[in-house]
């Protein structure tokens, strides 16, 4: 493979990517696209607990290597909803002995879950987004200010065969993946690019408001029960400048994994708030609190108290052998502090 070598140390000039320890060869899109032409055999991996842009990325890959006229499968340690049955229609079951391991949006390897053990060591090309890429793969697509790795498919499909190679199923996988990475476009890691990329993928014709209805709006009836529970229970500390939530075992488990994502983001969004906390206990016992900072509070100074880190925005931290009790007034107190 003609690979030009970009490595580790002119990765390392980015600042966001100084001090963070790379292993992988960096390659670009035209390296990346030899490389997929050359070989045959394809399993391409998601991430443990998948999310839109883990997924619309493997399936928009896997069924252009097919229709390339190569075998491709995608691999994932845990079940993926059926919200993404429509992903999987994109794709033929083939069968075949693996020659060649692709990681998609997996910034760590050690967030493949239990396939980590299992493959690895094993993947040859990773493809990420992550500003935070913990090189593991033996080389690396990395495009760190893109909003989601399906802007970074998007261009590599592009660059094995131009809009020929795009239709109306990988458009849709690959919206799905950026729409749900930038929030429908409403993180400010949304660029121009974005936007852009995402019109490219419109005019595939595929049922765009559906996608963000199913991602977006729609709850099941228990997602509705329990956000009926937080609403009734918010806490409000420090003069309304904290509103805190906390979840039990037995709350959590009226609805499935995938319904109980966005919760922290509720105590947040209320007027006035500057910190919002979200604690929802462990199948073990001990307590995970998730915080969200709307001003110049900086959640992770507070996390990093108590063992925990994260962001400036956007952190979190475990109380282990504590009740819940005595984890919320430790919180309380170390947030009434940085709001003073
Ligand atoms: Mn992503």
């Amino acid at each position: 493979m003609n690979t030009a070598k970009i490595v580790t140390a002119a990765a390392a000039t980015d600042d966001s990517d100084r001090g963070k320890k790379m292993t992988s060869e960096r390659i670009g899109f035209r390296e990346t696209a030899d490389f997929l032409r050359q070989h045959d055999n394809y399993v391409i991996l998601s991430h443990a607990n998948p999310d839109g842009d883990t997924l619309g990325c493997a399936f928009a890959l896997c069924r252009t290597l097919q229709k390339l006229g190569k075998k491709a499968k995608n691999i994932c340690a845990d079940e993926i909803s059926h919200r993404y049955d429509f992903m999987k229609e994109a794709v033929e079951v083939q069968e075949f002995d693996p020659e060649v391991y692709i990681s998609v949006d997996v910034a760590d390897r050690k967030l493949l879950g239990d396939f980590d053990k299992l493959y690895g060591d094993k993947i040859e090309l990773a493809i990420d987004h992550h500003v935070s890429h913990v090189g593991f793969a033996k080389m690396l697509l990395l495009e760190p200010h893109a909003a989601a790795a399906a802007q970074t498919v998007y261009k590599l499909i592009f660059e094995l065969g131009g809009s020929a190679l795009l239709d109306e199923k990988t458009a849709a996988c690959l919206y799905t993946g950026i729409s749900t990475d930038s929030g429908c476009f409403k993180y400010s890691c949304a660029t121009p690019e974005t936007h852009r990329i995402a019109a490219e993928l419109l005019e595939y014709g595929f049922d765009h408001a559906h996608i963000d209805y199913v991602f977006f709006d729609l709850k099941t009836k228990a997602r509705i029960a329990l956000e009926e529970q937080i609403y009734r229970d918010i806490e409000y500390y420090c003069g309304g400048k904290c509103a805190l939530v906390s979840l039990t075992r037995e709350q959590l488990e009226t609805v499935d994994s995938e319904d109980s994502n966005g919760l922290s983001a509720i105590p947040r969004q209320i007027e006035g708030v500057e910190v919002g906390v979200v604690i929802k206990q462990r199948r073990n016992g001990s307590w995970k609190a998730s915080l969200r900072s709307n001003s110049e509070v900086d959640v992770q100074k507070i996390c990093a108290v108590f063992g925990g880190g994260g962001h400036v925005k956007a952190a979190g931290c475990s109380f282990y052998n504590t009740s819940l009790e005595s984890a919320k007034k430790q919180l309380v107190a170390e947030i009434g502090k940085a709001l003073e």
